[in-house]
């Protein structure tokens, strides 16, 4: 059961009318002028009038001297700030962090100590090259940044839905975003890569292949936030007490297991309810199925660091956990929506280099040059060095400092000592650094000549692409490749489509004869120059594919019941029944809102109506009209398309006897083996059953011709 809204609409902020609301029972505060909130102006000043402007008389001009008016419009002018340069379209929460495992013989951060500590977290997710009102189902990567309140400051984890990056220097960060995101002379297209300009920049720049084969894995479609996995990314050190480091790389494991949609129902997805995955992640938290993360860590030392194939300081690349098991040793829960968006999600200012004792970076040159950007960007979004003092972002532990004033200070050092070293004593002077408890940075001993240069293992573009796509299951090798036919057939300039192709050769030649086939691309392009040699085939990692890491039941997930007049109340109730016992969602979706009759007579309001609830919005769906209905149905378009998405999109379905007229009309003229005849109760068992593979993947290749 959702819980009440949080919004209380008798909030101060509201606009309130004595009149009205006398006899609501709302509660009263007692503010100047009566028993409830009394409308004021910023500057707490009573407002007798917010309908109309001062002026003279009822068709005179209006009135400098109305400073309500004036005051009002002038702050409504200036809501907005600037959306982030990336990452503008995100939705945050609020958790914690529990640690299930003490790493105090690995690192000294706090956070991490005991056994049971629980640390506060907001966590934000986003997509990447959107604008904020861009739709969630875009193809994008997705944002996972976890800002940790810990007792010692707040560390943020930064991440990516995705263990690899585009680039591996960050000098190349403004070119690559410049390139994703929409062509300056048009403005257009946003949220999407498929266009001439992005493939052109990565197919110019051979670093970025792998980081390709998994945008155009559905990595890039998640089925929600809740279902994805996050990554640090980058090499990270921790450092324990005695000073000694180890190498990690930081993981999240979703607890409900991998799930992403498929391409079809994304584009649909975007028109339905762009807001697929903030809806998602607002329902199941104010449902109290709290979303939950495992964090897994990759510990390796430098031998292991001297001995492996790559360069641990490449962002291109991953460790597979073949090779180094993720460890899990704390678990994330987010428990609670936000209260607003604007201060909360928006304001939120995550910074790479926010870290606490015992964590630290390495000289991954991405990571090196993330540390300069974060605080920056702070700065021109949030327009002071004091976005500290917003409270989103303010540590819940001490603050102590000599730093003051600037835009919108909240809180200045007390006292007479705003420098230090100061002669004032320990109570007035002000605070102390700590040799104990304070930062230290690891004394990594460094060396070199003063050049713009990369490591040469850095050059190896093309081995771990290879790799990633030997470890997919065949669906999912098979949407990669249509992935890229998608978006090259969107790129203009066949130049580019064959240079893509031409890298392709060094990931894998079917890979390549697929795309370029459905790319009507011929001849075949020569494969493109490889800095270095790829390497033999790369053992497959089943940890990267979604499918091997499925869920196992369909907890969390939803199912969509088509209903009409007449639909059998008991196969209904069975349904709802045996969803509940399995942590389903079910929710209705009739001819019209307000609801149907059901066979005894029962009446039953829905949550869509037919054309606003598509089964793309669906797990799984159940169609279960009456004789009646399903002829009415079958008339209505959009009921067809219910049934002809649901069955196009491999989803497994349950229909009633009644139902087969509206699917032979919505060109479903056979069943298989993800279709489930509910005939009576027990066969509700064997459609949640079935629904727990998510997907009857065999469907899938017989509707697809092109
Ligand atoms: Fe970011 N990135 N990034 N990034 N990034 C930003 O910071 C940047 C990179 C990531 O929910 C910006 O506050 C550079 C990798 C997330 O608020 C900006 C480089 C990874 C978020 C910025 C990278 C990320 C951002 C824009 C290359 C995964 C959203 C607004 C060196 C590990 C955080 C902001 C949120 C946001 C810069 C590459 C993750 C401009 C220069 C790699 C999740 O500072």
């Amino acid at each position: 059961m959702a819980e009440t809204p949080k919004t209380d609409p008798l909030t101060p902020t509201r606009i309130v009318d004595a009149e009205i609301l006398r006899g609501q029972g709302g509660e009263t505060h007692q503010v100047a002028g009566g028993g409830v909130h009394v409308l004021t102006t910023q500057q707490g000043v009573p407002v007798a009038d917010d309908q109309n402007t001062l002026r003279v008389g009822p068709r005179g001009p209006s009135l400098l001297e109305d400073f309500h008016f004036r005051e009002k419009i002038f702050h409504f002018d200036h809501e907005r700030i600037p959306e982030r340069v990336v990452h503008a379209r995100g939705f945050g929460a609020h958790g914690f962090f529990e640690t299930t495992e003490s790493l105090s013989d690995i690192t000294q951060a706090d956070l991490f100590q005991r056994k049971g500590e629980k640390t506060p977290v907001f966590v934000r997710f986003s997509t990447v090259a959107g604008n904020k009102g861009s739709p969630d189902l875009a193809r994008d990567v997705r944002g996972f940044a976890v800002k940790f309140y810990t007792k010692e400051g707040n560390w943020d984890l930064v991440g990516n839905n995705i263990p690899v990056f585009f680039i591996q220097d960050a000098i190349k960060f403004p070119d690559m975003v410049h390139a994703a995101k929409q062509e300056p002379d048009r403005g257009f297209p946003q949220a999407q890569t498929a266009h001439d300009n992005f493939w052109d920049f990565v197919s110019l720049t051979p670093e970025s292949t792998h980081m390709l084969l998994w945008i155009m894995s559905d990595r890039t479609i998640p089925r929600s936030f809740r279902f994805m996995e996050g990554f640090g990314v980058h090499t990270f050190r921790l450092v324990n007490a005695e000073g000694k480091a180890s190498f990690v790389k930081f993981h999240w494991k979703p607890k409900l297991g991998l799930q992403s949609i498929v391409w079809n129902e994304a584009l649909k997805i975007n028109g339905a309810d762009p807001d697929f995955h903030r809806r998602d992640l607002w329902d199941s938290i104010q449902a109290g199925d709290f979303p939950e993360w495992e964090l897994g860590l990759q510990l390796f030392d430098e031998d292991f660091a001297d001995r492996f194939d790559f360069d641990v300081l490449d962002a291109t690349k991953i460790i597979p956990e073949e090779l180094v098991p993720v460890r899990r040793v704390g678990r994330l829960v987010l428990d609670r929506t936000v209260d607003n968006f604007f201060a909360e999600t928006e304001q939120v200012a995550f910074c790479t280099q926010n870290v606490v004792p015992g964590i630290d970076f390495t000289n991954d040159p991405l990571l090196q040059g993330r540390n300069f950007s974060y605080l920056d960007t702070q700065l021109k979004r949030l327009g002071s060095p004091n976005f500290t003092h917003i409270p989103i972002n303010a540590p819940k532990s001490p603050v102590a400092h000599f730093q003051q004033d600037g835009h919108m200070a909240m809180r200045n050092p007390g006292g007479r000592a705003n420098y230090e070293p100061n002669s004032w004593g320990p109570t007035h002077g002000g605070p102390r650094e700590s040799r104990e408890r304070g930062y230290r940075s690891y004394p990594a001993v460094e060396q070199g000549e003063k050049r713009r240069i990369r490591p040469e293992l850095f050059a190896d573009h093309y081995s771990q692409a290879r790799q990633f796509y030997l470890s997919q299951t065949p669906v999912e090798q098979t949407h990669i490749k249509n992935a890229f036919v998608f978006e090259l057939s969107k790129v203009e300039t066949p130049a580019i489509r064959a240079r893509v192709v031409s890298h392709l050769l060094n990931v894998d030649d079917g890979l390549a004869r697929m795309v370029a086939e459905g790319l009507g691309l011929a001849p075949l392009p020569e494969p493109a120059p490889a800095a270095r040699p790829v390497l033999g085939n790369l053992p497959p990692s089943p940890a990267l594919s979604i499918l091997k890491n499925g869920p196992k039941d369909m907890k969390g997930r939803k199912i969509g019941v088509l209903v009409t007049d007449g639909t059998d109340a008991n196969l209904l109730r069975a349904l709802g029944t045996a969803a509940q016992a399995e942590g389903v969602m079910v929710e209705l979706v009739a001819p019209k809102v307000g609801g149907v009759t059901l066979s005894n007579g029962d009446t039953i309001a829905a949550k869509q109506k037919v054309n606003g609830g598509p089964s793309v919005l669906y797990d799984a769906v159940a169609v279960l009209p009456s004789a009646e209905g399903a002829a009415l149905l079958a008339r209505e378009a959009t009921a067809k398309d219910f049934v002809s998405d649901a069955f196009a999109h491999a989803k497994f379905i349950a229909f009633s006897e009644a139902a087969r007229p509206l699917f032979e009309k919505a060109g479903v003229t056979e069943t298989d083996g993800g279709m489930v005849a509910l005939k009576g109760a027990e066969d509700v068992t064997a459609f949640l059953a079935a629904c727990r593979g998510v997907r009857h993947w065999a469907r899938e290749a017989k509707v697809q011709a092109v």
